[in-house]
């Protein structure tokens, strides 16, 4: 099991999810984790998202990175 509150570090697949622009293949997931709403999007067509906002009690939302080739290299995570 995962802590609660705390989403995977692996690629969210959207297979299960919503079809929002009509080509037949999921591309939009809305899940809740904890307290924070959290929508992954993929944008190129994987399955797997590109893009994941969380959407917190505060509806602050934040985009959280991905592994997925656009994470920030100087991510300070390593120190
Ligand atoms: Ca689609
Ligand atoms: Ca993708």
């Amino acid at each position: 099991m995962d802590e609660p509150g705390r989403v995977p570090d692996e690629a969210f697949d959207v297979g299960t999810g919503f079809d929002t622009d009509g080509d037949g293949r999921p591309d939009t997931l809305v899940t809740v984790d904890g307290i924070d709403l959290v929508v992954a999007i993929d944008i190129d067509g994987d399955r797997f998202a590109d893009q994941v906002l969380r959407i917190g009690p505060d509806a602050v939302v934040r985009e959280q990175a991905v592994d997925g080739g656009f994470v920030d290299p100087d991510d300070p995570g390593d120190q």
